[in-house]
């Protein structure tokens, strides 16, 4: 027999669990990957983000010290082949993409998309919307992306969140970027903002339920990478200094997780550099971490 003779790798799906716990049919989350790239401002280079967030997944340990429970086979963790976004007009991607979502919504799973850019939110936010009329987003970001269009284009990046409180109302933490002409247009939108220089010092009680409190029942998690400081996630197209640490977002999410239903979640802007593992590290932690808290528990 082969495999007795020799020690294979771990599969190649998230976290590198067996085939049993990865099924689509019994797994409740799913890890859709989307290697969006067309509205790049800066560096390049979040098409490989989700094949790196994978990659990291693979040597991770599936024992959450904290939860005191091993997440993949108490919950199922399915991986779905990436997406192509590399034909078609990013208008078709995006379609793709909400049609995809509200596939997955339908049977009753857990999504969440490993970007690619942050232009891939607006599509998914509405599919839950479809299922969930009473959401509201949860956005950890270093910038507002509230332009009403960018460089012509209504579906850039830098207008993701403009186009999600077109379709239900946000809260946007960490937030420590933004341009004049958003600056002017926040009292007009349906958006709450928690200013990095606001939170990073305070202590967590001091904001964490305060962001819980302005959240509807279901929510759609947004995290931007760059809503880290750069000290930890230094693999961003666009890092900002001022950030959040592993501590602070980790603790939001819980928090949040624990108060209201967290529907489904995005982790975006990856844009991994050769010989920096942590930030992949991180962002393969995180995602694991997100599914612990939303799903272990309710069962
Ligand atoms: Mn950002």
């Amino acid at each position: 027999m082969p495999l007795k003779s020799y020690t294979p790798v771990p599969p190649e799906n998230f976290g590198g669990i067996p085939e049993e716990n990865a099924r689509y049919e019994t797994s409740r989350a799913v890890i859709f990957p989307v290697p969006l790239e067309r509205t790049t401002s800066y560096e390049h280079g979040t098409r490989n983000g989700p094949a790196a967030i994978i990659a990291a997944s693979r040597n991770m340990e599936t024992w959450d010290e904290e939860l005191g429970i091993e997440t993949c086979t108490q919950i199922g963790i399915a991986t779905l082949p990436a997406i192509d976004t590399a034909e078609g007009t990013l208008e078709k991607v995006l379609a793709d993409l909400h049609t995809a979502e509200l596939g997955l919504l339908a049977d009753g799973k857990f999504p969440v998309v490993l970007g690619g850019e942050h232009s891939l939110t607006p599509p998914l936010v509405a599919a839950a919307a479809k299922k969930f009329p009473n959401l509201s987003v949860l956005q950890i970001d270093a910038h507002a992306d509230l332009r009403e269009g960018y460089q012509g284009n209504p579906a850039s990046h830098a207008s993701a969140m403009r186009r999600v409180v077109e379709i239900c109302p946000a809260v946007q933490v960490a937030i420590r970027s933004l341009s004049i002409e958003e600056a002017e247009a926040i009292p007009r939108l349906r958006t709450k903002i928690y200013w990095a220089r606001d939170i990073v010092r305070a202590p967590l009680e001091s904001w964490i339920p305060k962001v819980v409190a302005d959240l509807s029942e279901h929510v759609y998690l947004t995290v931007d990478l760059d809503g880290f400081d750069p000290a930890y996630m230094p693999a961003t197209g666009t890092p900002e200094p001022g950030g959040l640490d592993w501590h602070q977002v980790t603790s939001l999410i819980r928090e949040v997780a624990k108060a209201r239903k967290i529907v489904a979640a995005d982790v975006v802007e990856l844009l991994p550099q050769h010989g920096d593992h942590a930030s992949d590290f991180l962002a393969a932690k995180l995602v694991y971490k997100i599914l612990g808290y939303v799903l272990c528990k309710r069962t």
